[in-house]
């Protein structure tokens, strides 16, 4: 088989890119490791920033998102249960983001794939890279234990942080970079109406909480847990009360509580890999880097580098122009750390580090209140918050 484009994965990344090219009129193919319904079953992040609602306007998956998203205006940060609000439409002329989960925007993507007779094959197991510093490039899988091989032009590395993608390539050009940080988050997903109409981001002594929804009866609540933590030691009892103890006293009065009916625990790291391209193959999203969930950027920079990453592919095929694409890898990188350095500052700020007895409890402390008294500093965090420009 040949096609112009081999896209590998299909999460958000893939999905959007596949989408992208197709309403362009260039061929790929996606190649999924995993079937249907475990790629629409996973709950991952919940708030778009404006540049992935106008791609995915653009790419005519809007519709459902703009019936059923919550355009958010500022959200609150509490301190040891004292309330602030941080107005990010007053700071940042206006902007805002959705609230719109990203199971639904796969699901949107996947419905749209599916209609326009997408070129998408779930199961794809043994996806291995050939060529790729050639301009034939090849990629082979396995499906239903045949082996089938596909030429193509570019191969797109969407397979997430556990994907084949990054490990092609050479390890003598590869550079990365981690932080791993010493706690994990317990997320839990409820049919309750959410403590509050905007998203409250919670320090608190214990360790950090989060309040975030996907709609009116369905929240999503996240606590700072330790790495040693199973998701079997948290009973939906412990964690409402552990909640509770974490939130500003009027929240916790008013917190309905439920039974959970998605739990899982997952660790925080930064992480970045460069260079995001090599030869004929380009990494997005999560395949080049990972933030920690604390500024929602996960998903919004997957988002950027596809706008990135589609355009140069577009122009090539439109011209044949490469110059994009040279430069892709640099282009991207410069928007990854800066939402890098972002979600790094908002988990420094907001976490209780077991490490930071002292001074650095203070630092944090001192940090938090600056940013209450000064709309210099909240503008900064505002418009980070929000996205910043691609
Ligand atoms: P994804 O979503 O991981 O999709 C990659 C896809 O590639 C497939 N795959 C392969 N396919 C073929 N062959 C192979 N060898 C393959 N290896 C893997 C996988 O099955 C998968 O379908 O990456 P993508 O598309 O770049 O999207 C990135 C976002 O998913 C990610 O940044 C965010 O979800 C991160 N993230 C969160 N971000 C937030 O902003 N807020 C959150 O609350 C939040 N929660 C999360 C998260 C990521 C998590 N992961 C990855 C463990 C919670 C979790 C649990
Ligand atoms: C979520 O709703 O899952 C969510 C929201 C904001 C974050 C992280 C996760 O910063």
């Amino acid at each position: 088989m040949r096609t112009q484009v081999v896209i590998v994965g299909g999460g958000p990344s893939g999905l959007l890119l596949s989408q992208i090219l197709n309403l362009r009129g260039i061929e790929s193919v996606l190649l999924e490791r995993q079937s249907e319904a475990h790629v629409l079953g996973r709950i991952r992040a919940g708030v778009l920033e404006q540049g992935l609602v106008d791609m995915l306007r653009a790419a005519d998956v809007g519709e459902r998102m703009d019936k059923e998203g919550i355009v958010h205006h500022g959200f609150d940060i509490s301190c040891n249960g004292e309330r602030h609000h941080i107005n990010l439409s007053e700071l940042t002329d206006g902007k805002s983001v959705m609230i719109y989960g990203q199971t639904e925007v796969t699901h949107d993507l996947y419905d749209a794939r599916c209609k326009m007779n997408g070129n998408v094959i779930n199961e794809a197991k043994n996806v291995a890279l050939f060529d790729l510093e050639t301009d034939h490039p090849s990629v082979i899988y396995e499906k239903d234990g045949k082996s089938h091989k596909i030429e193509c032009d570019f191969v797109a590395g969407c397979d997430g942080f556990h994907g084949v993608s990054r490990g092609s390539i050479p390890t003598n050009i590869l550079r990365e970079y981690e932080k791993v940080y010493p706690f994990g988050w317990l997320g839990i997903l409820s049919e309750t109406p959410p403590v509050s109409d905007e998203l409250i981001y919670n320090q608190h002594d214990h360790g950090f909480a989060l309040c975030s929804m996907r709609n009116a009866n369905l929240s999503r609540y996240y606590i700072q847990c330790s790495l040693e933590d199973k998701v079997e030691d948290w009973s939906d009892e412990r964690f409402w009360e552990e909640l509770k103890t974490r939130l500003p006293e009027d929240a916790a009065k008013s917190l309905v509580t439920g039974p959970s009916i998605e739990k899982s625990i997952a660790p925080l790291r930064s992480f970045v890999s460069e260079p995001m391209s090599y030869g004929r193959l380009f990494l997005a999203g999560d395949a080049a880097h990972i933030v920690p969930p604390t500024g929602a950027k996960g998903l919004n920079l997957a988002a950027s580098d596809i706008h990135y990453l589609s355009s140069a592919l577009i122009e090539f095929y439109s011209n044949g122009n490469e110059r994009s694409l040279k430069i892709y890898s640099e282009t991207a990188l410069k928007r990854v750390w800066k939402a890098m350095r972002f979600s790094w500052s908002m988990t420094m700020m907001l976490h209780k580090f077991p490490e930071n007895e002292g001074f650095g409890d203070r630092m944090q402390r001192t940090e938090l209140e600056y940013l209450f008294s000064s709309k210099a500093a909240q503008t900064s965090l505002a418009e980070n918050y929000v996205g910043l420009p691609y």
